[in-house]
């Protein structure tokens, strides 16, 4: 994005303002991260139980224009008059304050002012600028001290850079009136955000505790004579599909948006034109997640490989597929290498990382917190779209791989482009291992619990890993990473003896240690970050089924009685169910179910609990146009969920014999099959995700391929989503932008079910 100033003509109308001139904001890294909190994608939901009745329109009511709407004031609550403002504080690099809402007015109490200009932020959302529209922007301002703050409207994400703004402003003890106007040069922003910066500024030096009271803060358009519209979400095609294409002997389905339009469809091959297939249209499925009638285009039959779409004459065309049996086979390998990318404190070569090759990163020894001590825990992966490592996630994730090869493991090559490839070993055991061996550097070789992640206190910049240089904090011992990497350490155990025997004892000792570290610490409550930390939390507080999960496995890799008493004594029933990070049971169930030796009774418990899960899953399914198992709720990577849903089912097939087709239908929702024709793997597909927050992409303004995005997000989690989502049905709550970091954000965890369900429909015959 361009970084210059916008101002056209700043008009200062206080005699005692000194600094009018435009000039350069600060540098990227002085812009806060996400809010804290606000990046850490929630658990797998449980398939919703009941659908909700669909909710009766309101009864129109008399519409009441706010004081700020009747003004043409784009600031929600700028003038204070009103307790239900939508105002702010950020607070980072030691930064201390307060927010009231007193006489009309708000006052900010500042007790410490950090070390940056944004250590204290006061800020608004909830408004969008218009390119090429001119602004006046205003307020009234007083500080209990003389001092300088700056205002700037900016981009709120990715860098943060300011369309508009003003540096050091003066304000004195007596309250004044500033008046200012601008240009929005840019590309229309539909989710900015308006922000005073009161935090550390030069001219000032260091201030003691003061009160600044702002009032009337306005943003109004003088002229959009030629202001261009932010790009509408255009909704995508009406008909359709998984864009990546289909097998020849796969069921077909193309989805028509508008069960009225049409009685009949056509196969059209692309590259002759010529119509290969024609069919009737079927079906009038109400689908209230998308606010939708849909029907249905069988094309089963059509199983000759090529290139096609699907027309139909009042819905138009849908997006090209392909028909062959080898049409996961990149986009499964993709998939894996997406994990060899997120690498950390190794050096990813030009050769097997092309555009997003870097130096190593992270490589020097973290703190552990509340300490002086320091420990080498380089490695892993990078969780997400921040630079992260998380175990309990990870662990999540390295379950995915080891099942989907223990499960599948003909889907699966030595020639996937990774540093390893060509070793003799499949890939995926390579990429798993990567991730196990830093996990192993993160338990405490005393008693045997398992550090909870590694981060700075912050999130970092938009910026590269290796230019990262924050200290590192290794975060307390929870209960929940140290069961789950008990779990995945008998796994790995298992899969990894016949390739290298001494690395597999090294993880069951390591898991047998993990698991006496549970036992003797039960009931210890789930992580909470410290105070001074605002990375991503995953705070489970339930570890029963962490625990279960790591019996299971134990029980599955080593076949010893001890644990299957012990599994014997664990209220299966009452556990949340979920292949998540935060509910794990399901992946214990399948352990035990595919095990040696199962006793009856406890086997028909797991197999009850299981069912019950399922039985959810299929129920939403049927209740939704687009098969979709998700039920009336998106929550945060809802992606993820559906995905794992799918992983259920293939799971099924193999215990108790369940038709996999479902799993296939929630694989053709994510490939494009879905109310917002998103094909939600980066790369794959014609309308395919571009703007992603994931830090790499942002910092090269490419986007890496082979990524799942978080997907619909009905809860609408970040400024961006509230201000463009509002209102929408909730599958259609879904932006491609890297400001909504709870639709766009990319993670580990949900890439490996994706990995499982590749691994497993390819694997079908
Ligand atoms: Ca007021
Ligand atoms: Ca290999
Ligand atoms: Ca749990």
């Amino acid at each position: 994005m361009k970084k210059f100033w916008s101002l056209l003509l700043v008009v200062c109308l206080v005699l005692s303002m000194t600094a009018c001139s435009t000039g350069n904001q600060g540098t990227d890294s002085e812009q806060p991260g996400e809010q804290p909190g606000q990046e850490q994608p929630a658990d797998a939901a449980q398939p919703v139980q009941e659908v909700k009745p669909p909710e009766e329109a309101p009864p129109a009511e008399e519409v009441q224009l706010t004081e700020e709407e009747q003004k043409g004031n784009l600031i929600p609550g700028g003038y204070f008059n009103k307790i239900d403002y939508k105002w702010g504080l950020y607070k980072e690099s030691g930064g201390q304050g307060a927010t009231e809402v007193k006489d009309g007015q708000l006052v900010v109490t500042i007790d410490n002012i950090g070390t940056v200009k944004h250590a204290v932020q006061v800020y608004c959302d909830g408004f969008e600028l218009l390119q090429n529209a001119v602004y006046k922007v205003a307020f009234d301002m007083q500080s209990s001290v003389d001092r300088v703050i700056d205002w700037r409207v900016q981009l709120n994400g990715g860098d943060y850079h300011a369309y508009a703004g003003q540096e050091d402003v003066q304000l004195t003890t007596e309250m004044k009136h500033y008046e200012f106007t601008f240009t929005m040069e840019e590309p229309s922003d539909p989710a900015p955000r308006f922000c005073f910066n009161m935090g550390f500024h030069e001219i000032d030096g260091e201030l003691a505790a003061h009160t600044v009271i702002i009032d009337n803060v306005e943003l109004i358009i003088l002229d959009d004579s030629n202001a261009l519209a932010s790009a509408s979400g255009d909704i995508g095609p009406e008909i359709n599909l998984n864009q990546v294409g289909y097998r020849t002997a796969d069921k077909k389905t193309a989805i028509f948006r508008d069960s009225s339009k049409d009685m009949k469809f056509d196969v059209v091959e692309t590259e002759t034109g010529k119509v290969v297939y024609s069919g009737n249209v079927s079906g009038a499925v109400q689908t209230s997640s998308a606010g939708e009638t849909v029907a249905y285009g069988d094309f089963s039959s059509v199983k000759e490989p090529g290139t096609y779409k699907i027309t139909a004459e009042n819905s138009g065309e849908s997006y090209e597929f392909v028909i062959a049996d080898d049409v996961y086979k990149e986009l499964l390998e993709d998939a894996v290498r997406m994990l060899y990318l997120q690498r950390c404190g190794c050096e990813l070569a030009k050769e097997h990382a092309g555009d997003f090759a870097h130096k190593a990163c992270h490589t020097y020894k973290a703190i552990i917190y509340g300490t002086s001590d320091t420990k080498d825990v380089s490695g892993g992966w990078h969780d997400a779209g921040d630079y992260g490592r998380y175990v309990v996630p990870g662990a999540k994730a390295v379950a995915d791989l080891l099942l989907a090869y223990e499960d599948h493991s003909g889907s699966f090559t030595d020639n996937a482009g990774i540093a390893e490839s060509g070793n003799g070993i499949p890939d995926v055991l390579d990429e798993a291992r990567y991730e196990l061996e830093w996990m192993l550097k993160m338990q405490d070789e005393k008693s045997g619990g398992v550090y909870h992640k590694v981060t700075g206190l912050n999130f970092d910049g938009t910026v590269m890993p290796e230019t990262v240089t924050d200290e590192l904090y290794i975060m307390p011992i929870s209960n929940c990473a140290t069961g789950d990497f008990a779990a995945v350490m008998a796994m790995a155990a298992r899969i990894y003896n016949k390739h290298d025997a001494a690395f597999a004892d090294k993880c069951l000792a390591a898991a047998k240690k993990a698991l006496e570290y549970m036992e003797k610490n039960e009931n210890k409550g789930g992580f909470k970050n410290p105070g001074d930390v605002l990375t991503g939390e995953y705070p489970d507080q339930d570890d029963r089924d962490e625990y279960f999960w790591a019996l299971s496995e134990l029980y599955k890799t080593t076949g010893d009685p001890s644990f299957g008493s012990k599994l014997a004594s664990v209220d299966i029933a009452s556990l949340k169910s979920g292949l998540g990070w935060e509910s794990v049971d399901l992946y214990g169930c399948y352990a035990y179910l595919t095990s040696e030796n199962q006793d009856a009774g406890l086997a028909n418990k797991i197999r009850d609990k299981l069912n019950a899960y399922i039985a959810t899953v299929e129920n939403n399914v049927q209740n939704d146009g687009y098969f979709s198992s998700m039920g009336e709720v998106y929550p945060w990577g809802s992606n993820m969920t559906l995905a794992n849903n799918g992983v259920v089912i293939l799971m099924a097939n193999k215990v108790l014999g369940k038709d996999t087709d479902l799993a296939k239908k929630q694989l053709d929702y994510l490939l494009g099959a879905n109310s917002t024709s998103y094909c939600f793997v980066t790369g794959y597909g014609t309308q395919t995700p571009d703007d992603t927050h994931h830090r790499p992409s942002q910092v090269l303004k490419k986007t890496m391929k082979g990524m799942l995005v978080g997907g619909a997000n009905s809860n609408l989690e970040d400024p961006y989503a509230q201000n463009v989502l509002a209102g929408k049905p909730a599958a259609k709550c879904y932006a491609d932008s890297s400001q909504s970091y709870s639709c766009n954000e990319i993670t580990i965890y949900w890439n490996s079910p994706l990995v499982y369900l590749l691994a497993g429909l390819q694997a079908e015959k």
